[in-house]
């Protein structure tokens, strides 16, 4: 595949009916992070597309996937309310779902962190990962992880699994044919696949406009999820919203079919109260993502020429994108702190901000912390705790621009 290429049908329904809702010019790969602050990032455009016919929302193009997953910095397991969203999710399908001596198979295992709560339950694991730095990571834990893009090929070596989980991979994926090809052949006709994708509803209702990067090519709403796997021989039984990344929707699937939960119906009823399948609904979405911008780069020039000291906490990809999209540099935020020692060293992609580890904080002593992972405020204010005990003030950018 080339570098990048255009989209022109809805990847769910083939429709053309494809209209634009938000162009936020072009961006860098969010998690393209560079080894010196004079580097250059590479920048591809970023539109979102609404399909008429079926509403998936996607992306105007696709990055090739090697670009983007060679090397991926992002570590799952730094976050302890992502840990603990892990081990109760292993927890619940334990309950749910009760097999003997049972497989679960994780696309897209990051570095095992999700496996490795499911094998605390007492689950046999297998974890396909894409990105080699992981995997050296899971297996150093023990978990059995492929090196490998999950595919109709992959999947072979893989099978008899009770359990396939795909959480935060499924808005990642382009060939979602080759993808639910491959479920159906390494799941038992009894077992049951699970994804986790973030929420459109969520994410248009609290404009989290700065999880829209060229990762993820889809924004999911149930309606096109149901097309897609019905097309596909999957039956969705059950759906559960989750707080998770600011709100997910679990979506439960079978081979052989299952009576159907009533929470199917109530979010399908949910999405047509809130008239999520209108292109109208999306009209206004880009000017409250203008507004966020220029109310974030109000503040943060205000605080420069108040000479505060500003640091961000969350070296996370939206956080990359927010300062990016919003022509933030170091003469706003001086640093970000992350706490995944692999991201420590380097500058963040687009702003160019170094990112540091949390020792910098303590010894920088900010004015303001810009909580640039919002998905986990509440576990950063936790963790600068002796910072907000000294008066620090905390910026939170979505949904509105506000200063705790
Ligand atoms: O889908 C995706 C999601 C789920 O994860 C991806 N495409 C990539 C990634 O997105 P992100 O980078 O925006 O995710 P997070 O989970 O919001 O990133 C949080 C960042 O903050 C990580 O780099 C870890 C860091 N962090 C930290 O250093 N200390 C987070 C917490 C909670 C902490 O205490």
């Amino acid at each position: 595949m080339a570098e990048f290429k255009l989209i022109t049908e809805c990847r769910i329904c083939g429709s053309s009916k494809l209209k634009q809702y938000l162009d936020l010019g072009s961006a860098p790969l969010a998690n393209a992070l560079l080894n010196s602050s004079s580097s250059r990032s590479h920048k591809y455009p970023l539109q979102v597309l609404f399909c008429e016919d079926c509403s998936l929302s996607q992306l105007s193009i696709v990055v090739n996937p090697n670009i983007l997953y060679s090397d991926y910095p992002y570590h799952s397991s730094v976050s302890e309310t992502f840990k603990k969203h892990c081990l109760d999710m292993a927890k619940s399908l334990k309950e749910m779902f009760t097999v003997e001596d049972p497989l679960v198979v994780d696309i897209a295992s990051n570095d095992g962190c999700l496996l490795e709560q499911f094998k605390s339950c007492g689950y046999n694991v297998v974890g396909v990962e894409p990105s080699k730095n992981l995997v050296v990571k899971a297996l150093k834990k023990g978990i059995p992880t492929l090196h490998d893009f999950w595919s109709e090929e992959s999947s072979q070596e893989v099978y008899g699994a009770d359990l396939i989980t795909a959480t935060n991979v499924f808005a990642h994926v382009d060939d979602l044919k080759g993808f639910l090809g491959g479920v159906k052949k390494a799941l038992q006709p009894d077992g049951i696949f699970i994804i986790e994708v973030p929420y459109l509803y969520d994410l248009i209702s609290k404009v989290q406009f700065d999880t829209i990067y060229h990762e993820h090519l889809s924004y999911f709403l149930l309606r096109p999820l149901k097309i897609l796997f019905t097309s596909y021989g999957l039956h969705i039984f059950k759906v559960e919203r989750h707080e998770i990344h600011g709100g997910s929707i679990r979506v439960f699937a079978s081979i052989n079919k299952r009576k159907a939960d009533k929470s199917v119906r109530e979010m399908e009823a949910f999405e047509k109260k809130e008239k999520l399948h209108q292109f109208k609904t999306y009209t206004g979405f880009a000017e409250k993502v203008e507004e966020i911008k220029s109310y974030f780069v109000e503040l943060l020039e205000d605080l420069r020429r108040q000479h505060k000291k500003v640091m961000g906490y969350g070296a996370s990809a939206k956080g990359a994108m927010l300062l990016s999209y919003c022509g933030v540099d170091s003469n706003h935020i001086s640093s970000v702190v992350d706490d995944t020692k692999e991201k420590q060293g380097k500058y963040l992609p687009g702003s160019r901000i170094p990112i540091v580890d949390k020792n910098r904080l303590d010894a920088i002593n900010p004015d303001y912390i810009a909580l640039l992972a919002w998905n986990f405020s509440e576990e950063i204010i936790k963790r600068t705790f002796s910072h907000k005990a000294r008066g620090v003030k905390y910026i939170l950018p979505v949904p509105t621009v506000s200063v705790l």
